[in-house]
């Protein structure tokens, strides 16, 4: 190979206090997992010493719990971008420890080469394989790779032997150039591939390579239950019902999906529906749902940013590789999430609501309005740019307490210009071509839960006329009697006139 195997706490070393360090992987796939654990040893001992030690962290989307987990326990990260999942980061942003910028997937790789976020100091990149001229075979995501490989000072490389070399020629690496430089990126159908397999890195940049035996934190999900199982075959019936008058081509059109268990159960239903035909993904995560899809011939193709699966169902795709290997290629996040493709290709986006407004303007991020959840992810990439978009969310979180449908969104992630089709399992909510007083009916009638059916009408009287009509003191009413009394069906809003 010709690089020095370094160990894990050798390559730690590399990163001092101040630094910010690109990570590849997007979700906990394809992420590194060796090195992070090392340097929040060293930031423990330095803390120890009364001397600050912090880094910036850039990635693809979320990681594992061995880089935001550990990493924010002890106090190690001082800015991080984009989406996370992880409980422990989450708690320390919602305290104020950590400068967390909740970004567009799509975005982040440019805005690291345009500058807004400062230098990469260090890039750890997880790898099945490494060339001695400095070709590196990423393992199960592409996120922000290519770039922060070129941008970065020095470059550490994890060569985890838990991916297979079978990976090897699954990805399409491409960088494009920046304005006003920049070309069309010629994808036409989610097949195309545009670049080369490896992420080309200056071999006098790599420092070291740490040897690796260790999947993917990979998360399972929870079978499906009665209320996803019934957003799911509300997706299915309403993708049936456009097909079948003409809005949606009858070759049917690519599909994003989100992360989550929702995101499965919609999935297995659009493939137990043999009204749709065969279709392709063009997303940024493809879960264990798709992957079975694929093998059931439902799927014909799956371009993704990650492969989100379960570690049994990848050491599947890699033992199946010969029957994968032209069914599926994974991309960097600027590029499976592009507006420019989402658009071009006519995607229907999926995506998951914490809550939407009578209105159809959703929140996909903060709880209550102040608590980040876990961050806006490709949704608005998607979304924004898609065919139709589709906002899914149980109508009712917390035994009832909480309903998804209100009055005004808490904070505004999807605007109502963006989003057309709002479904919960109590039905779906078509928005398209409608005014806000037409939206408004269609998704009190169709999606509230009926304890808040009546609640979310009398709100209605309450709303003063105009193009979208509110009342500024109650529009929020709902979210202030859950912080107070605990139930948003307590709300009186005699209190709010
Ligand atoms: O709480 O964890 O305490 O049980 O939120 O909700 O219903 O289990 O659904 O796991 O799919 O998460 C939007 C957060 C949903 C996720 C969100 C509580 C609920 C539960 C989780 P518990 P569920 P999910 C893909 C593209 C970002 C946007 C996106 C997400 C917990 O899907 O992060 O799709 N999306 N990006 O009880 C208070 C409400 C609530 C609520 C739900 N209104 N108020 N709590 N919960 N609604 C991502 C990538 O790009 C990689």
């Amino acid at each position: 190979m010709g690089f020095n195997i370094i160990s894990a706490a050798e390559a730690a070393s590399y990163i001092k206090h101040g630094y910010n360090i690109g990570l590849s992987g997007f979700t906990p796939a394809g992420t590194p997992k060796a090195v992070t654990p090392e340097v929040a040893k060293i930031a423990e001992t330095e803390h120890a010493a009364g001397r600050p030690f912090q880094i910036g962290i850039f990635t693809g989307a979320s990681t594992g719990d061995a880089t935001d987990g550990i990493l924010s326990r002890v106090k190690a990260i001082r800015y991080r971008a984009p989406y996370t999942t992880n409980p422990d980061f989450r708690k320390a942003v919602n305290n104020g420890e950590i400068a967390y910028n909740d970004i567009h997937l799509s975005q982040m790789a440019q805005e690291v080469r345009y500058g807004f976020m400062g230098k990469v100091d260090v890039a750890i990149l997880e790898a099945c394989e490494v060339t001695p001229d400095g070709k590196v075979y990423l393992t199960a995501a592409g996120g922000i790779s290519p770039t922060i490989a070129r941008l970065a000072d020095k470059v550490i490389i994890e060569l985890n032997a838990a991916h297979s070399k079978n990976g090897i020629g699954l990805h399409d690496v491409y960088e494009p150039l920046d304005p006003p430089y920049r070309r069309d990126i010629p994808i036409f159908k989610p097949s195309d591939r545009i670049g080369v397999p490896y992420v080309q890195v200056d071999p006098k940049k790599i420092v070291g390579i740490v040897e690796v035996n260790k999947p993917d934190e990979a998360r399972s999900f929870t079978a499906p239950d009665p209320i996803t199982d019934k957003i799911g075959q509300n997706v299915a019936d309403f993708l049936m019902a456009d097909m079948k008058r003409g809005i949606i081509p009858s070759s049917f059109l690519p599909l994003q999906s989100g992360v989550g268990n929702i995101a499965n159960a919609v999935l297995g239903a659009l493939g137990r529906e043999k009204t749709i035909p065969a279709f392709e993904m063009y997303t940024e995560v493809l879960q264990d749902a798709v992957v079975d899809l694929i093998r059931a011939g439902r799927v014909k193709f799956g371009s993704t940013c990650s492969l989100t699966v379960t570690n049994n169902c990848l050491q599947g795709i890699y033992d199946d590789i010969d029957f994968f290997r032209d069914k599926l290629v994974m991309r960097p996040s600027e590029i499976s999430n592009n507006p420019e493709i989402v658009r071009r290709l006519g995607i229907i986006s999926i995506n998951t609501a914490i809550e939407a407004d009578i209105y159809g303007n959703v929140n996909s991020t903060h709880i209550t309005g102040t608590k980040m959840m876990n961050g806006i992810g490709g949704s608005g990439d998607f979304t924004r740019n898609a065919y139709i978009s589709i906002f899914t969310c149980p109508s009712v979180a917390k035994e009832g307490k909480i309903s998804a449908i209100v009055p005004m969104v808490s904070h505004h992630d999807h605007t109502e210009h963006d989003v057309n089709i709002v479904v919960t399992e109590q039905g779906v909510a078509d928005l398209r071509g409608k005014s806000p007083v037409e939206r408004a009916k269609a998704i009190i009638e169709n999606c509230a839960h009926p304890d808040y059916k009546q609640i979310l009408w009398d709100y209605q009287k309450l709303a003063s006329k105009g193009q979208t009509p509110h009342s500024m003191a109650a529009a929020l009413g709902m979210h202030d009697t859950l912080l107070k009394k605990g139930d948003m069906r307590l709300v009186d809003w005699g209190e709010y006139k």
